[in-house]
């Protein structure tokens, strides 16, 4: 039997499960040489720790691991149900208030290497985390695709620490009764975006009015294994950041704020850096579970149902 610690938590919503100790021994590498050999030789131990019947389609992995640049905290390898991100928001927002629930950090910028990039996160003495976000960019405006079903769909293809296709003012009702029309109309969409040439899409962000006073917008984000984001999504804050920079929408250091399909917030702001900009999220998580997960060979699902 092997035994794995973890610190569940939630971001707005949207669960984290940091994997303290009990993970695959995957080198010394950067984090993104670990995350290739997590990929290659310890996919079935992803499936074991956010799968049924561990876990739930929802369920954001974060395996720490040791980041090979001495100036960070921690790295973290981002995985779901379905295989792996580069960064997550939310995910980087629990992790900080994981590893303060460990005694293992106190107020002030912690430093974390992802797979994609160093960011730098602020745990606030109130709670709040602030994460700098890796520089973000807008990288097609206005792409028009034709959506089985639906008809055509314009919308902007940007990075955010994942790759988005966002859609404004998409005119469904975005709220949880209508969560399973958005989900099928935001998977045709990423399909007809793969195909339309942006294969790298895997989230698909559809905007609208917000509902709570002090919002600018409110969004649905369809994650790769067909999870909807119940917090506003790091990441794609973080691209919306970027659209709105590029079209001259929002100046540098105004504050955005970005409702969730379930109302939580996150505030943004940003940098410019030469042609990208370098997006600031911030949010609040809370721990609701410390636990040791139990991985039996002789159980037929121990490696999740996949
Ligand atoms: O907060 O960046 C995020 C995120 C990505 C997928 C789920 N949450």
């Amino acid at each position: 039997m092997k035994r794995v610690q973890v610190i569940d938590s939630h971001t707005g919503g949207e669960p984290t499960r940091v994997v303290v100790s009990g993970g695959p021994n995957l080198g010394q590498g950067t984090v993104a040489d670990q995350l290739k050999i997590f990929r290659e030789h310890h996919d079935q131990f992803r499936s074991a720790v956010v799968n049924e019947p561990r876990g739930s389609d929802v369920l954001v992995g974060a395996l720490l691991v040791e980041p090979s640049d001495k100036s960070c905290v921690a790295g973290v390898v981002f995985f779901n149900n379905v295989g792996y991100l580069g960064m997550c928001g939310h995910g980087t927002i629990g992790l900080i208030v994981a590893l303060a629930h460990m005694s293992r950090i106190k107020p002030g910028d912690h430093r974390i290497e992802t797979s994609v990039g160093i960011v730098t996160a602020t745990l606030h003495p109130d709670g709040r985390v602030s994460v700098r976000n890796i520089p973000s960019y807008r990288k097609a405006k206005a792409v028009v695709v034709e959506v089985a079903g639906i008809g055509p769909v314009t919308g902007d293809v940007a990075w955010g620490g994942n790759w988005f296709f966002l859609v404004e003012n998409y005119g469904q009702q975005l709220n949880l009764s209508n969560v399973e029309n958005l989900t099928d109309h935001s998977w045709r969409i990423r399909q007809a975006v793969n195909a339309k040439g942006f294969p790298e899409v895997d989230h698909v962000e559809l905007f609208g009015p917000p509902t709570s006073a002090g919002a600018n917008s409110r969004n649905f984000v369809l994650c790769p294994g067909k999870a909807y984001d119940r917090s506003p999504c790091g990441t794609g804050t973080s691209a919306k950041l970027a659209c709105l920079a590029a079209d001259g929408k929002l100046a540098e250091g105004e504050t955005w704020v970005q409702e969730s399909i379930i109302g939580s917030v996150f505030t943004g702001h940003y940098r410019r850096d030469g042609d990208n900009i370098l997006p600031t999220i911030t949010g609040t998580a809370f721990v609701n579970g410390e636990s040791t997960l139990v991985l039996n060979e002789e159980d037929p699902f121990c490696y999740g149902i996949r």
